[in-house]
């Protein structure tokens, strides 16, 4: 008899709190609503080119609404999972410039949601897979309904974080602080199953570095160097293969269930790189350490960044522990662009 138990996301997390006691329901409920939400971003993502069609004759969908761009889309469908269920004092999202407190007409509680609804969005045409990612805090404010500082919180603060890839198959992965769970969505029964239990970064790793190479020539000598020494066929094991996406959320999680390295580096033009600490680099640091690995801004763990203001963006090197070391050592002597490099934060 095959005795492989099926256990839904919610099981998952009432387990994971059964186990703990000072966890209270409302921490569950708040990534159980998350749950809710992604399914609802992946049926639409799924549509997308049906939708685009549909919406060329008069821009309405088949509810008589008007079309919404899949971004603003996932804004509002989390938003609107979570808004009213007291469980949360206030949200932050990449896609909005000021925090959210949860309004008036709802009863407010002690949880903060960070999230970006829909990264990589312009990959959807193309139909390459995109991602939601998100993280839980505390609240720390006096004030009711949140204030700033419960979103400016550093990333080894937070309760939980997560991410929904969708791709060929949708998936959430997430982590309370107990190891990394990823869940994939069964379709025919609007469920997220447990298919990968307690993930672990690979290390050694594959031999994958990703990272958009076409900015080489911004990049800072060391960096230049590092990644010339990475794909050196010369090199004892031989050089590594590349692997680049350009949608975080894929590039992130072929790096957990692969091992290897990705990179986002500051550079000439952009010395603090592109991605958001707040809704990007933290939780998917959480992620990686969770699972064994290694997430830095090139000289500083990202998890002990105290974030400047919400939608600070900062470098991100993560992946298998010892890779991240190497890029770290490499970039440590540094005199360019980057941390420690003068240019760096000024
Ligand atoms: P977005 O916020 O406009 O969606 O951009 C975020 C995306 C990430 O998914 C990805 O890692 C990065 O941008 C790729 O940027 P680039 O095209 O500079 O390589
Ligand atoms: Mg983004």
């Amino acid at each position: 008899m095959n005795d492989t138990h099926i256990i839904t996301i919610e099981r998952h997390i009432i387990e994971e709190e059964r186990r703990h006691p000072e966890a209270r329901g409302a921490f569950s409920n708040v990534l159980s609503d998350l749950a809710l939400a992604a399914k609802v971003i992946s049926r639409q993502v799924n549509m997308a080119g049906l939708v685009d069609i549909l919406g060329r004759a008069g821009h309405r969908n088949v509810q008589g609404e008007d079309v919404q761009k899949l971004d603003v889309f996932a804004q509002d469908v989390i938003w609107r999972a979570m808004d009213h269920t007291g469980h949360l004092c206030c949200m932050a999202s990449e896609e909005v410039e000021e925090f959210m407190p949860i309004p008036d007409k709802f009863p407010a509680g002690d949880y903060v949601l960070l999230f970006d609804p829909l990264d990589g969005s312009s990959n959807i045409d193309v139909n390459v897979s995109i991602g939601t990612i998100f993280s839980i805090h505390r609240k720390v404010s006096k004030s009711e309904r949140g204030a700033e500082e419960d979103c400016l919180q550093p990333g080894h603060r937070q309760m939980a974080a997560g991410y929904v890839l969708y791709g060929s198959s949708t998936m959430m992965v997430y982590t309370t602080g107990e190891g990394v769970h990823g869940f994939t969505l069964d379709p025919s029964i609007g469920e997220f199953i447990l298919s990968h239990e307690n993930i672990r970064i690979p290390d050694p790793p594959s031999r994958y570095y990703s990272v958009n190479e076409a900015y080489f020539s911004r990049w800072t000598p060391e960096m230049q160097a590092h990644v010339a020494r990475l794909k050196d066929p010369d090199r004892e094991e031989g050089g590594f293969s590349s692997r680049y996406i350009g949608s975080l959320v894929a590039d992130a999680h072929r790096t957990l269930m692969r091992g290897g390295l990705f990179m986002y580096p500051g550079d000439r033009l952009n010395p603090r790189g592109k991605l958001r600490l707040q809704y990007e680099a933290n939780p998917l640091a959480f992620i990686v350490e969770q699972a064994g690995g290694r997430a830095s801004d090139g000289r500083t763990r990202i998890l002990d960044r105290e974030p400047d203001h919400l939608h600070e963006r900062i470098p991100l090197f993560l992946g298998s522990d010892s890779m991240v070391r190497d890029v770290e050592a490499a970039l440590g002597k540094m005199g360019g662009f980057g941390p420690g490099a003068g240019v760096y934060g000024r």
